[in-house]
């Protein structure tokens, strides 16, 4: 076992984690007052109630429902600020933060208000604690590559905001080579790519990811166990794997963090991330997934450090961040 304080203090970068998923239901219930909206629900404890998931989708139901309180620049920015300050308080010293622009943009909010409000706290965050950080623009898997490729166009005036393209949503039926054309754009664009792939799927939307998307990191990839190739191949090109433990437990991937396959994962070299994916509504930030994870599975010092080291390998960090950060 480890020091006390040893997970707290280890110094932490956040691969994968989705900004409208760290909106606490506090905020939520607060920016529905300022903004006017009726939430369906009565309270913030009778809204924590509902987080009771069986699979990927009944999630996504309620995580955009919830997005719609998000109106303003001043929600964007509120939000990340918040985000920002656990980050603070855990240590985390880089964040690289995913959005859904077409999740506000199909309800009329314009791009340039989502960026301006992300971009502005981030930018403070860095001046103010030091965080560096990236922001990953995704397209929503469940909408067709056409929107996908509008919403690289809109994405045009902020090309120097915005470090890298992912792709998410429902994944089941929604294979990533839908998305070939809209990430060849991406590519010829300049941007790091990534995209979710074997959270629900199968190895198959792993190896599209990987051939057809050309994507340089696996959000999630827990399923490539099932394919013994597919894990020679992750292995041999050291493909990172940006897994989600609360995540996979809450949406019923894993029975419990002790069945989880982290553990294996490690042991046959894979380039493992621990992250938050939608901390507000799987129980908690970085530290409590590491947490929950050391409780069920007992890593070793040196696996932990291993992990801290994959996720800097695994930035888009600079050289010389990446430097300051080992
Ligand atoms: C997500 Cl956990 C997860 N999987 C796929 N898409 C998502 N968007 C937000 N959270
Ligand atoms: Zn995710």
């Amino acid at each position: 076992s480890l020091p006390n304080d040893f997970l707290r203090a280890l110094p932490k970068v956040e691969l994968h984690m989705h900004i409208e998923g760290s909106l606490e239901p506090e905020l939520m219930f607060r920016l529905a007052q300022r903004n006017h909206i009726e939430l369906p629900y009565d309270s913030v404890e009778a809204l924590r109630q509902a987080y009771d998931f069986s699979n990927l989708q009944s999630f996504l139901d309620l995580y955009y429902q919830g997005a719609n309180v998000l109106q303003t620049e001043q929600d964007f920015f509120d939000l990340t600020w918040a985000y920002l300050q656990r980050c603070r308080q855990q240590n985390v010293a880089h964040v690289e933060i995913f959005f859904d622009p077409q999740t506000h943009t199909d309800r009329g909010i314009p791009l340039e208000t989502v960026i301006h409000g992300l971009t502005r706290a981030l930018e403070q965050g860095e001046r103010q604690l030091g965080i560096s950080h990236g922001l990953i623009l995704c397209f929503l898997r469940h909408l067709s590559e056409e929107a996908a490729l509008d919403t690289l166009e809109q994405a045009k005036p902020f090309r120097d905001k915005i470090i890298g393209i992912g792709l998410d949503s429902s994944e089941l039926g929604h294979p990533p080579e839908k998305f070939e054309r809209a990430f060849a754009a991406a590519r010829e664009q300049g941007y790091k790519l990534v995209a979710h792939a074997g959270e629900e799927g199968p190895t198959e939307y792993i190896w599209q990811a990987l051939e057809r998307l050309k994507v340089q990191r696996i959000d999630h990839g827990v399923a490539c166990l099932e394919d013994p190739a597919l894990v020679t191949y992750l292995a041999e090109h050291q493909i990172p794997l940006t897994v989600c433990p609360n995540s996979n437990v809450r949406l019923r991937v894993f029975d419990t963090m002790a069945d989880h396959n982290l553990k294996t994962l490690l042991d046959k070299d894979l380039k493992v991330t621990l992250n938050s994916d939608d901390p507000a509504y799987f129980g908690g930030y970085m530290l409590e997934n590491y947490e929950n994870v050391q409780e069920a599975l007992n890593l070793s010092r040196a696996q932990w450090l291993q992990l801290s080291a994959n996720a800097i390998d695994a930035s888009f960090a600079s050289d010389t961040r990446k430097a300051q950060l080992y």
